[in-house]
């Protein structure tokens, strides 16, 4: 048997916290009254907020300088999928799992499916990659895939984004998301309306093997690997492309992946209003695509992104319905630690977006009051609402404070004896 975070584990921990929990929760219970805020239906907001994990965040990250594996990192699929498992029972907002193929290819798909539903985790989104050459692959991507110049090569692109949904199906995933380093380093390198032709043929022949009820992401970046010129560089060439290709087809949005200092909400909010946000990525970052743990840097913006989300929701948005994500590489933290904290940061702005008074702002705004205006959406992002999501977490099965019930479990203690080292895991994150 290995060792696993159980639910007495949880509750024995819990236990001596709940009394100063329950006085924390009612008081600030009675400060929303007072602006007619109903606590306990923030709660029950907190306990349904889902956002899926990354099979690549579990392992040690790394950067093109170098990585720094540690004891008790998990070792296969299987592995990983024990500390998801951790994350979730810690914080229970994080039943999904995206998996990446060929990093995490399962070699059995209904043991691994199995293996997953045993432990209350199911496959959210599946990840293609060709942005890395695969020992024994015919054909090298060093000059891109999807919208390469030789057919050859984007044959074996689609094929293998036609593997992943095949994977995927036997899974339960539900959608498919496509990410490329395709693009060139110098002017002159790539006929630009060319190769986003090419991107935009091979990608129908994708869309066209979607299975049913399945979405579609497209993820942009901005630059890296490429340093010139990417295919899919921003969220207007994904939104073309999403609209072109039909209406299983969204844009993704990754944090990280926009220019410095873009205002991304903005970026949100147009795609909510042209009727193609599919999802997100979540991670911060402070220069380019850091993916450090989401909420840890901006997490204004971070609310000012729910804020868009919860206004949407609130107003009925037709097809309104992204799916939530994290994608972080962790290279100076457990794993583990970052993606719960980052499920509870996520949470947050999911819960402090609804605290915003809408009908105060609108009032703000229709008398361009921009002082108050601001002051409407501080109110909200200044409310301290640890109490609601520990609350929610409590009731949901889930620790009270977190990293610090995962730290007495000695969790990764335990691993690091359950998985002796040695096999050292693939590709870090790029
Ligand atoms: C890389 C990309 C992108 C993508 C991930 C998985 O930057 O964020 O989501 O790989 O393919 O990290
Ligand atoms: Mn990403
Ligand atoms: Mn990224």
């Amino acid at each position: 048997m290995t060792f696993a975070i159980t639910d007495s584990i949880i509750q024995e921990h819990n236990q001596p916290r709940v009394k100063a929990l329950s006085e924390d929760y009612e008081h600030l219970a009675l400060q929303l009254g007072r602006r007619n805020i109903d606590a306990e239906a923030l709660v029950t907001r907190a306990m349904d907020f889902r956002v899926a994990v990354p099979s690549w965040g579990v392992g040690a990250g790394g950067t093109r300088f170098g990585r720094f594996g540690f004891t008790g990192e998990p070792r296969n699929i299987f592995e990983k999928l024990e500390d998801c498992e951790a994350v979730f029972r810690l914080v229970r907002v994080t039943p999904g799992i995206s998996l990446h193929i060929p990093w995490d290819r399962p070699e059995s798909s209904p043991a691994l499916r199995a293996f997953a539903e045993g432990r209350g985790l199911h496959f959210d989104s599946m990840n293609s990659n060709t942005f890395q050459d695969q020992p024994g692959q015919k054909h090298s991507y060093q000059f891109g895939s999807l919208s390469h110049v030789d057919a050859d090569v984007r044959r074996q692109a689609i094929d293998h984004n036609l593997e992943c949904m095949e994977i995927g199906q036997q899974l339960g995933a539900r959608s498919h998301t496509v990410w490329i380093g395709d693009g060139g380093n110098f002017p002159g390198q790539l006929h630009f309306r060319s190769a986003l032709e090419r991107y935009l043929s091979s990608m129908r022949e994708i869309y066209a093997a979607l299975p049913e009820r399945w979405r579609l992401f497209i993820e942009h970046k901005l630059y890296e690997p490429a340093f010139y010129a990417t295919v899919l560089n921003d969220w207007g060439t994904s939104y073309y492309c999403a609209r072109e290709l039909g209406p299983r087809a969204w844009s993704l949005v990754d944090l990280g992946h926009h220019a410095p200092n873009i205002n991304i909400e903005l970026v949100v909010s147009r795609l909510i209003q042209f009727g193609k946000l599919g999802g997100f990525h979540f991670n911060d970052s402070q220069y380019g695509d850091d993916d450090l743990d989401a909420g840890s840097i901006k997490p204004f913006q971070l609310f000012l992104i729910f804020n868009e989300l919860v206004d949407a929701a609130l107003s009925h948005v037709e097809g309104f319905d992204p799916s939530f994500m994290l994608d972080q590489s962790h290279n100076v933290t457990d794993p583990i630690e970052s993606l719960a904290a980052s499920g509870v940061e996520l949470t947050r702005a999911y819960v402090q977006a609804h605290l915003v008074d809408r009908a105060a702002l609108a009032d703000c705004q229709q008398r361009n009051d921009a002082l108050l205006a601001l002051q409407t959406l501080k109110q909200a992002f200044t409310t301290d609402v640890s109490p609601i999501l520990a609350m929610s977490r409590l009731r949901a099965g889930g620790a009270i404070d977190p990293i610090a019930m995962y730290r007495a479990s000695g969790y990764r203690r335990r691993k690091a004896a359950e998985r002796p080292a040695a096999i050292r895991l693939g590709a870090g994150i790029v």
